[in-house]
């Protein structure tokens, strides 16, 4: 089987770090700047410039507690900021995890039983440190699964890092899935457990809306949500829309899975 290795992608493919790690900030920018008159002062309000690093007194070592007056000026390092190059170019592999171990090993780890056809995946049930668990938003824990199949795919992946380091709560640590095939909400975080069953399992957005999200959930520009195209896409940090792939791009390596499959059908 092929798979994209990291020589095969161009870095330009590959979302810069800080674009990614900003990109709430940003989506929020482009949404205010978009409906909001004064567009240049909100973006800047949502998007402030780097902080400039001001020359630093040498304490030679000393560690100091922090005055008032310092720590209104915000935290600064002695150090020159990373540059813009070296962070874009830091990547050993797609936008995802250095730190990664496709859930194949582990599912040939544990041999699944023949009566075993899906995998079911659970998110932490923990209202205290989950604060929207306490509200009915959505069927709490967040639960997926994949076709045992489709999970042995060698792209499906179980991340627990992120551009070299560890994995930041917010994109699901400590351990998440990934699966590069298919719209993001199939790719479930902060898993706490993982079942192999034998009837195909509930899935967190097909239980909240089911004919908007099927099970399957393939990346598929023929295959429009109900309430929108899925024909064109944006990319975080683009403005222009590019045109969805189908699998977003991966028919080489997953095309086999779905052969013979209707996919209107099965969405
Ligand atoms: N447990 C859990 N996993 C989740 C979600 C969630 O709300 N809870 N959101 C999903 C959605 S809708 C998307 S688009 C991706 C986003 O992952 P990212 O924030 O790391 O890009 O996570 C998915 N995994
Ligand atoms: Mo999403």
């Amino acid at each position: 089987m092929l798979i994209k290795k990291p020589a095969d992608i161009e870095s330009s493919e590959i979302t810069d770090q800080k674009v990614y790690l900003n990109r709430r900030l940003f989506m929020r920018g482009a949404v205010l700047a978009g409906s909001v008159a004064a567009t240049g002062f909100v973006y800047r309000k949502l998007n402030p410039p780097a902080a400039v690093v001001a020359e630093q007194p040498k304490i030679a070592g000393l560690i100091t507690t922090p005055s008032d007056d310092a720590m209104r000026k915000g935290f600064k390092v002695n150090e020159p900021l990373t540059s813009f190059e070296d962070i874009s170019n830091y990547n050993n592999f797609y936008e995802f995890s250095t730190d990664k171990l496709p859930l194949a090993a582990l599912l040939k780890e544990v041999d699944p039983l023949s009566s075993a056809r899906y995998v079911a995946f659970q998110t932490l049930l923990d209202p205290k440190r989950m604060p929207n668990q306490n509200t009915s938003v959505l069927d709490w824990p967040y639960v997926e699964g994949l076709r045992l199949d489709e999970a042995m795919n060698p792209l499906a992946i179980l991340a627990t890092g992120l551009y070299g380091g560890t994995l930041p709560p917010q994109d699901g640590a400590p351990i998440r899935l990934v699966v590069p095939w298919k719209y993001g909400f199939k790719s479930i975080k902060s898993i706490v457990k993982i079942a192999l069953v034998a009837d195909q399992p509930p899935t967190t957005w097909n239980i909240q809306a089911p004919n908007e999200y099927g099970f399957y959930s393939n990346v598929n520009p023929g295959v429009d949500h109900p309430r929108w195209s899925q024909r064109t896409e944006h990319r975080i940090g683009e403005f222009t829309a590019r045109n969805t792939l189908l699998f977003n791009g991966y028919v080489e390596q997953v095309g086999y899975l779905y052969q013979g499959m209707d996919l209107k059908a099965n969405f």
